[in-house]
């Protein structure tokens, strides 16, 4: 039979058990957990605590304040091993040193794709020249980018472009040359502009892709002639080289041109000598240029007994790898940064 005197001693025992099993933990929730296993509804204290009405009640007072002084010890032991850990936590902080010495951590900074950099370097080029830059949609009618281009439905130069057609009527242009209906459209001669931008054909191979960049050039005056056009794609050429490389220009055809020519540049590697990237010819082509077609200065209503102009289209892309040495167009696309970084 439990005596009060056994009883107060065994919750004096709880006290005491307590203390030994919340000294190794270091954790708040392992702490609470403890104490709940020992003043929980059915903790041990309150387990303890049943054999209390078996005891005569003049005694019972005294197991109760024994009980009280034991919860009371329990709660201050959680209270002081918790300050103890919080104490603990701050002394780390405040012993993690700063090695103020160590180098920083790199910071990688973007910069501009190397064909935003080159689009922007022949721009300054040309603005030296007096042209202005022109923009035009890349979704745009077949009238702009064939028809009035002396290019109708049936004819062969259209096959020379292979086209990605939306609709009858709706094309991705197949170069910038719409650009020039457009600005003719808007504007009376003078006119002096250049038209970066994308444009889009059926084509893929090392040196082409399915979009690229072309600049188109175009030029309209009295008095225009072959010798204005050819002077403003040597200096461009010289300027975007940087130094002195020739020009020249082979016939070809172009519906919107006559006379139309390729322009081919001495080779930027070898400088005309014959190299690997020239093919050993000295020559790289570069685009397409000419004289304004009087047809295409009837689409626009210019007149074209007064005025003359000449036109050009260069592919930026193979401006930059004859530049830089880049062999495949697919490293501008694939936004790898080990090949961006370079440039
Ligand atoms: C034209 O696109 C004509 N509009 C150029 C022109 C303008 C002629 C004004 C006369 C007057 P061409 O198809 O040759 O021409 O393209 C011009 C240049 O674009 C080429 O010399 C080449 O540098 C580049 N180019 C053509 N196709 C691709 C392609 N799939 N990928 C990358 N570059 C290309």
């Amino acid at each position: 039979m439990t005596t009060t005197l056994a009883l107060v001693a065994e919750l004096e025992q709880l006290g005491s058990e307590f203390d030994g099993v919340i000294a190794p933990l270091v954790d708040e929730q392992a702490i609470r957990a403890a104490q709940a296993q020992f003043l929980g509804k059915k903790g041990r204290v309150s387990e303890a605590m049943k054999a209390l009405g078996k005891l005569p009640p003049a005694d019972r007072p005294t197991v109760g304040a024994a009980a009280n002084r034991v919860k009371d010890a329990i709660t201050a032991a959680v209270d002081r091993k918790l300050g103890e850990l919080v104490a603990a936590a701050r002394a780390a902080d405040l012993a993690r040193t700063i090695d103020v010495t160590l180098p920083g951590r790199p910071h990688h900074s973007g910069h501009l794709h190397l064909l935003t950099q080159v689009r922007l370097e022949a721009q300054a080029i040309f603005a030296e020249l007096g042209f202005a830059v022109a923009e035009g949609p890349q979704i745009e009618t077949d009238w702009h980018t064939f028809e009035a281009l002396a290019i109708p439905k049936d004819h062969p130069a259209r096959d020379m472009q292979d086209t990605f057609y939306l609709s009858d009527e709706i094309v991705l242009r197949t170069h910038t040359s719409p650009v020039q209906i457009r600005t003719m459209q808007a504007q009376r001669p003078p006119i002096r502009i250049i038209a970066p931008g994308q444009v889009y054909r059926r084509d893929d191979d090392p040196t082409h892709s399915p979009m690229f960049t072309q600049i188109e050039g175009l030029c309209v005056d009295e008095n225009i002639s072959f010798a204005d056009l050819k002077g403003t794609l040597v200096h461009f050429v010289s300027r975007f080289f940087g130094k002195s490389l020739a020009i020249r220009f082979r016939p070809s055809y172009f519906p919107f041109v006559e006379p139309g020519a390729e322009v081919d540049m001495a080779c930027s590697f070898c400088e005309g000598r014959g190299c690997r990237v020239c093919k050993q010819t000295g020559w790289v082509e570069i685009g397409g240029s000419g004289m304004v077609d009087p047809d295409v200065f009837a689409h626009v209503d210019i007149d074209s007994e007064r005025y003359t102009g000449f036109a050009f289209g260069m592919g930026l892309e193979r401006m930059a790898m004859l530049r830089h040495g880049v062999n495949d167009i697919k490293y501008y696309y694939e936004g790898d940064l080990r090949f961006l970084g370079q440039f």
